[in-house]
């Protein structure tokens, strides 16, 4: 043999594996290229978020061709249709999509899902603009804003949000964003303020300015749900971080212009079946503040990475075996703790930020923890807990969270309690106040929706404590429409709550103010530029991490 030779590959090698055939398959369903882009852009927007862009499952079942083809067309139609109890919204009979959407899509997911691009370095730099430099911004704060009980108010739909007063409820500015800004977070200094769209587009508006605007922005991919900032003493301002869902990566930029410099990829093998997952997704990232790290739950891997930046040119990576499908948490009082729920398996994973590692697992026996951040409080019983709500059911579950004083209930559910229903997205309290705050947003009767359950922290010492119903919808005086309520926040003195009524985008919707102490109305913010609000996110609150 002559050394070419050596270089043409054997075939016996393939010898027993079989291979797919490439491309179209005799029983694919005949899709028009029209059909199959507006298929895949529907998928993108409304189902993506929970089955997945390459449709392996997460918080929706898995849609690939194995599973769909097996099912049929009918069911697929069907279910589309009408949805289930168990989280699938009725696209059909909702009127979201039409009957030839619905078609369309049941087609669409019998094919083989497609891969959208990768989104690397030289795609982020081409998206990435500084609009005011650092060295032309203020060197101090322009406006008379009272930036600590300022709240960004996320208006979904609009694309927009809304810088609010927390004294005088005035809307001080809508600012342009990305599509339905997902979380606002704030630089440790209080300055810089950053969100992120679905479409993964970061904005970071500096609030000294005499009219705060953006002054960068820059897409990270073409998916994403979080963004974070460095809070490490000594690291202040200095990194802004943000996860994507697609591609699956994070991306570490600088703190003053978000200029790309970081970015590492989450793709990997899950941490128990140490099997490959191509779409590892990254959901909630928090920044700890005990050391310089970023904490990123990789969702389908079941992973909390611990993302040392005090060298970003030899980036340490602490990887945490958790449980798979992270999805949002927050911190306990102390803020030493990382609380977070691993959703589709209905548990609470918790991480010692100041020793990185894992301390416990726990079983919430309730479907589906969606904490937000979650809540913190002082429990007449068990001491310091933290709590979490239900998407799946109506039970909010309080685990201990002090080790050293109470020690026998930490990180133990110490007690589960019951809201007004299933459908609930986030709990709320504020050190200075004695209540906690359930919502239901996704349940599917209106009255329930439409209003907010509120527990007396003195109450939880009963083993089946009342709670006082808040008629957040009726306050808001709002006919048309289902509005939901949904996320309530504190304002920085901690005796007024906000929670938003979201309504459909031709309808009105606004915010209602609820007085801590005396549990009534104090005051609606309506105006037609509050279009869609969802999360609210005060200043000080955020900053932080006061929950
Ligand atoms: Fe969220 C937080 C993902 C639907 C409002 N949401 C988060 C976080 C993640 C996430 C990963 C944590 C970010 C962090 O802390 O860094 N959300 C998702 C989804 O994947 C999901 C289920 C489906 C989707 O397609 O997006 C989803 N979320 C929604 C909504 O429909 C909500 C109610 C309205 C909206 O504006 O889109 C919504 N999510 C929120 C809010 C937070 C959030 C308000 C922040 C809560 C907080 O207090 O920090």
């Amino acid at each position: 043999d002559s050394p070419a030779d050596m270089y043409v590959p054997s075939m016996t090698t393939l010898g027993e594996i079989r291979v797919e055939i490439p491309g179209r398959k005799p029983d694919d369903p005949v899709m028009t290229d029209e059909e199959f882009q507006r298929s895949t852009k529907i998928y993108f927007e409304r189902c993506a978020g929970c089955h997945g862009v390459l449709r392996k499952g997460a918080t929706g079942k898995a849609l690939t061709p194995d599973v769909t083809r097996a099912n049929g067309y009918e069911y697929l139609r069907d279910f589309i249709t009408y949805g289930s109890p168990a989280g699938m919204p009725n696209w059909g009979t909702s009127g979201d999509l039409s009957e030839e959407d619905v078609d369309m899509m049941a087609r669409y997911v019998l094919l083989e899902p497609p891969a959208p691009p990768e989104f690397g370095m030289s795609e982020m730099r081409e998206t990435w603009q500084v609009h005011v430099a650092p060295e032309d911004r203020p060197t101090e704060k322009m406006n008379d804003w009272d930036l600590d009980n300022l709240f960004s108010v996320t208006l979904r739909d609009s694309g927009e949000i809304a810088l609010i007063d927390g004294s005088t409820y005035e809307i001080k500015k809508v600012i342009k964003t990305g599509y339905a800004v997902h979380i606002s977070r704030i630089s440790a200094s209080g300055r810089y303020l950053f969100v992120i769209g679905r479409d993964a587009k970061v904005n970071m508006i500096d609030l000294w300015m005499e009219s705060p605007d953006t002054v960068a922005e820059i897409k990270i991919g073409a998916e994403a749900r979080s963004v974070e900032t460095s809070k490490f003493e000594g690291f202040e301002d200095k990194y802004a971080i943000a996860g994507a869902y697609w591609p699956p990566q994070f991306v570490i930029m600088d703190g003053d212009t978000l200029e790309p410099l970081r970015i590492k990829s989450t793709r990997g093998m899950t941490y128990d079946e140490q099997t490959y997952h191509p779409e590892p997704r990254v959901a909630a990232i928090l920044g700890s503040h005990y050391k310089p790290e970023f904490l990123v739950n990789v969702k389908e891997t079941g992973k909390i990475l611990m993302v040392d930046y005090s060298d970003i040119e030899a980036l340490k990576v602490t990887e945490i075996n958790a449980e798979r499908f992270l999805h949002d948490g927050g911190l306990d009082s102390t803020q030493r703790y990382f609380l977070t729920a691993a959703n589709a398996r209905g548990k609470v994973a918790v991480v010692d930020t100041k020793e990185s590692k894992l301390v416990a697992v726990v079983e919430t026996e309730g479907q589906t923890p969606h904490p937000g951040r979650g809540a913190n409080i002082m429990h007449p019983t068990f001491g310091p807990v933290w709590a979490t709500s239900h998407l799946g059911d109506d039970t909010v579950a309080l685990i201990g969270t002090d080790p050293e004083g109470h020690p026998e209930h930490a990180w133990k559910m110490v007690q589960q309690i019951y809201g007004l229903g299933g459908g609930s997205l986030f709990v709320k309290t504020h050190p200075e106040s004695e209540h906690l705050y359930v919502d239901a947003t996704l349940n599917p009767d209106a009255e329930v929706s439409g209003s907010v359950a509120v527990f007396k922290v003195a109450d939880l010492a009963n083993e089946e404590p009342e709670f006082t119903v808040l008629p957040i919808v009726e306050w808001a005086g709002i006919a048309e429409g289902q509005p939901r309520v949904v996320q309530g926040e504190f304002n920085q003195a901690g005796n007024e709550i906000w929670f938003s009524v979201w309504n459909a985008k031709d309808l009105e919707s606004a915010i209602v103010v609820v007085d801590d102490k005396t549990l009534e109305l104090k005051h609606v913010i309506k105006d037609e530029r509050l279009i869609t609000p969802t999360g609210k996110f005060n200043v000080y609150n955020t900053r932080s991490d006061v929950y």
